[in-house]
């Protein structure tokens, strides 16, 4: 079950899906905006994959490891600040999108709103929205915030995936009883995603099979 897909264990050329992802994540990925409202967000006739998670939980380092590029999302790293989702154009193929951390503990009530706002009406108002990536901390499992955008996805009908981070700091045993207590969770959510995908930024376990799983999102070529 546990299978981080540690890419050096096999021949990535042999695996169709394996070398898509790899192509589409070596084209330029650009920063376009960072959109405060829905007029903000970009016009665009991309799919899109978006990147959510508690703060602190490795989204940005995530996001850096499947584009490659060591500060792309740091961009977004302002706990506290501003809420925005930031967009990023890959390769004129598919939008990724990162949006503002949540379940900090010093969150004022206002601010949770604020986000709450922002998320729900990025949900709404983005059709070409085909995947949310809800990443987890390998180490604490679902938290209450975490249940609570489950539930947001679910009732925007928003097709997502749980995406296990910084699985280097978890016990392979560990690793697996976390998934099976996440698998009963996931049971009652209608829009997940079934598989869990198992990572690690800082020892690059299982980033090729979710850019594998991502470029079967993205459109075939550029669009101009
Ligand atoms: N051990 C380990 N630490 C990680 C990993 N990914 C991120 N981190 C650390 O977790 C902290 C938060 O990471 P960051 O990507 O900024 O999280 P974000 O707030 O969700 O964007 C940083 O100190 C990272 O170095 C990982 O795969 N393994
Ligand atoms: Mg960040």
């Amino acid at each position: 079950m546990v299978n981080p897909g540690n890419s050096s264990s096999f021949n990535e050329k042999e695996y169709p899906a394996i070398e898509d992802g790899r192509i589409l994540f070596a084209q330029e990925c650009t920063f376009l905006v960072g959109a405060t409202s829905i007029e903000t967000m970009p016009l665009s006739e991309l799919n899109e994959v978006a990147f959510a998670g508690r703060s602190n939980v490795g989204k940005s380092s995530l996001i850096n490891s499947l584009t490659g590029r060591k500060t792309l999302a740091r961009i977004s790293n302002t706990p506290g600040r501003t809420q925005q989702i930031n967009f990023f154009d890959l390769g004129e193929r598919l939008m990724l999108t990162d949006l503002p951390g949540y379940g900090y503990a010093k969150a004022s009530k206002s601010l949770v709103q604020q986000w709450n706002k922002l998320i729900r009406l990025y949900l709404k108002g983005r059709p070409q929205l085909r995947r949310v990536c809800l990443l987890i901390d390998s180490r604490h499992g679902l938290k209450e915030t975490d249940k609570n955008t489950m539930q947001l996805l679910d009732e925007a009908a928003v097709s997502y995936q749980l995406v296990l981070t910084k699985c280097d700091k978890t016990k392979e045993s560990l690793l697996l009883k976390l998934i099976e207590r996440t698998n009963i969770n996931l049971s009652g959510h209608v829009a997940a995603h079934p598989e869990i995908m198992v990572t690690s930024s800082i020892k690059r376990l299982g980033i090729s099979q979710l850019r594998a799983e991502l470029a079967a999102l993205a459109i075939k070529s550029k669009v101009r």
